[in-house]
């Protein structure tokens, strides 16, 4: 109760459940996306208890300048989520050189960035928790998904080791694995909407992706996998 909360990637899917999930339980979240129209509406659904911040996690200099205005006017982060990301899913051959370099840029440097933004407020306090949304994809190689899957494994690469780094600094590190979840994160992985449409009905509610991130900065877990259904969405991930 009244944490104050940053949570990237909130503008849309999990990130935003995650920002509507945190105001209920009576912590400000910080909502941090590039969309400024998705930000205001999810903002106007939450209403005051919220605040918004247009951010590119791709940029050093947006990073930079969004936490030190977070900094200026609450003094603290207690929690970061850092969830943006996104994936472009194509057999290797056919991929992009650019799509590999965005794809690490985003989601892996994003969180490097991001990260290092707060982590000296959270060790100078001696408390502080780090969520960072990865993937089952980051555990497993799944087929059109060189780029994605190498990024999220290194995120959990960072994950695991920054929390080895960590410990005894009251600074918690958390890596959150869902399988397949149901967010426009597919409008750009698979634009042809095929993959989606096979496994839709398997794929997690956006909801259950949120209240385990909740979860795991109550209980201070270090990893949670949601594979999903049966333990179907490793499986899943293969385009
Ligand atoms: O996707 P989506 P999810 N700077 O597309 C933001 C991971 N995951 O909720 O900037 C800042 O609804 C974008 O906002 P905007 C996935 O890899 C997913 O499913 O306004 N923000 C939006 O708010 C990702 O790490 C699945 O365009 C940037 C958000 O990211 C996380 O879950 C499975 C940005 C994406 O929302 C949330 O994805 C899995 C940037 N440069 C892991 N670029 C899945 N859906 O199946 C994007 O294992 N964003």
């Amino acid at each position: 109760k009244g944490k104050v909360v940053a949570i990237t990637g909130a503008s849309s899917g999990i990130g935003a459940l995650t920002g509507e999930l945190v105001a209920s339980r009576g912590a400000v979240p910080l909502l941090m996306a590039r969309s400024r129209t998705k930000l205001d509406e999810l903002a106007a659904r939450i209403g005051e208890s919220c605040e918004t911040y247009e951010l590119d996690v791709s940029s050093p200099d947006s990073v930079q300048t969004v936490f030190r205005t977070v900094f200026e006017k609450h003094g603290r982060v207690d929690v970061l989520i850092n969830n943006a990301g996104f994936g472009r899913f194509e057999r290797f051959e056919q991929a992009p050189l650019a799509d590999f370099e965005h794809m690490m840029n985003v989601n892996y440097m994003g969180i490097v960035r991001c990260t290092k933004a707060v982590l000296p407020y959270m060790l100078s306090s001696g408390s502080g928790h780090i969520v960072n949304v990865a993937s089952i994809a980051g555990k497993i190689g799944t087929a059109k998904s060189t780029g994605y899957a190498a990024s999220k494994h290194a995120v959990l690469g960072l994950t695991n080791s920054l929390r080895q780094e960590l410990a005894g600094t009251g600074v918690t590190v958390t890596a959150i694995n869902p399988g397949p979840v149901d967010t426009p994160f597919f409008d750009l992985a698979d634009p042809s909407g095929g993959y989606v449409a096979n496994v839709k009905k398997l794929m997690l509610p956006p909801r259950r992706v949120a209240e385990a991130i909740a979860k795991a900065v109550e209980r201070s877990r270090a990893e949670v996998d949601l594979p999903g259904i049966a333990g179907f969405g490793a499986k899943l991930f293969h385009l």
